[in-house]
């Protein structure tokens, strides 16, 4: 089948996933998670290299999960590249499962524990000059939310990756333009993002963050430019996916009644009933 509708399709089942977890354990955060599942499923199933088998190899590459609260999605996709087995998915949330609303190293596949925002990009610094020094391939890919950028500490690794000449390491921002109480331009300006990262010495480059074919291409082409850090703003919708979650802040973390549950699924068998005629 044709690769990229396979993606695209993966995209719609982790969406659907996704949100019959959240509306299961009565909590999650449903907006940052749909925002990001394209970038996820692009990642972990086109350019990433990875032994879900053997989760620490020294050699694979590394993905560092920084908007740790986008939990679900994340989870949706480590179980559908075999980290663990689907069935762990049904125990989200509950008392004594390895899936608490923000990841942690004791579940196979995540490389941090995540969820207090401005960490990811500092550590996955320090896993980039690691692998400088041992002269090891491998690339980390560190996703933030475009929120998080307020977290004084990215810039601190923004400056610390650039002296360090970290080509082997590409940032991405889930740039939704929603943060937890609304519009990241009212609570705090982003839009010179990519100016603020140049300055520091780093190559940016903007693309469309739901965009699958998009996103291979960017990702693909890294390093595009030898010796420098990588950022790519990638521009998403928060809640994408669902018409009634798309754009609305409040959904950041409410949680689906059951009745919305039926009502996205139906929008997204929609999607995938699309997907499949387009394809014939
Ligand atoms: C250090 C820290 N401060 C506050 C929070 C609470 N918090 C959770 S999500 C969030 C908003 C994040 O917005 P953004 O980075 O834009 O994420 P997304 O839109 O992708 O959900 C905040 C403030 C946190 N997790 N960590
Ligand atoms: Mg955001």
């Amino acid at each position: 089948m044709d690769k990229i509708l396979s993606l695209k399709q993966k995209a719609v089942s982790i969406r659907k996933r996704t949100l019959q977890m959240i509306c299961d354990a009565k909590h999650g955060h449903t907006g940052g998670s749909l925002s990001c599942v394209d970038i996820l499923v692009t990642l972990y199933f086109e350019i990433l290299r990875y032994d879900p088998a053997n989760p620490k190899d020294p050699g694979r590459d590394r993905f560092i999960m920084s908007k740790g609260h986008s939990a679900e999605s994340y989870y949706c996709v480590l179980a559908e590249a075999g980290f663990f087995a689907r069935d762990i998915l049904n125990t989200y949330g509950k008392f004594n499962s390895p899936l608490a609303g923000h990841p942690v190293i004791k579940v196979p596949g995540v490389e941090l524990n995540s969820g207090s925002l401005g960490h990811g990009l500092s550590v996955g610094t320090g896993m980039a000059l690691a692998g400088k020094m041992d002269h090891k391939e491998y690339k980390v890919w560190v996703l933030m939310g475009d929120g998080e950028q307020a977290e004084g500490s990215v810039m601190e690794a923004v400056m610390a990756a650039s002296h360090y000449k970290l080509d082997n390491l590409v940032a991405i921002i889930d740039r939704n333009r929603l943060q937890i109480s609304g519009d990241t331009e009212m609570i705090m300006k982003l839009d010179s993002l990519a100016e603020r990262y140049g300055a520091f010495g780093w190559h940016t480059q903007e693309t469309d963050g739901n965009n699958i074919e998009e996103l291979i291409q960017i990702f693909r082409s890294m390093p595009v430019v030898p010796g420098i850090p990588h950022l790519i703003i990638a521009n998403t919708t928060k809640g994408k996916g669902i018409s009634f979650i798309e754009n609305q802040a409040g959904w950041h973390h409410k949680v689906p009644t059951p009745e919305q549950l039926e009502e996205a699924l139906k929008e997204l068998d929609l999607q995938m009933e699309n997907l499949s005629s387009d394809a014939t």
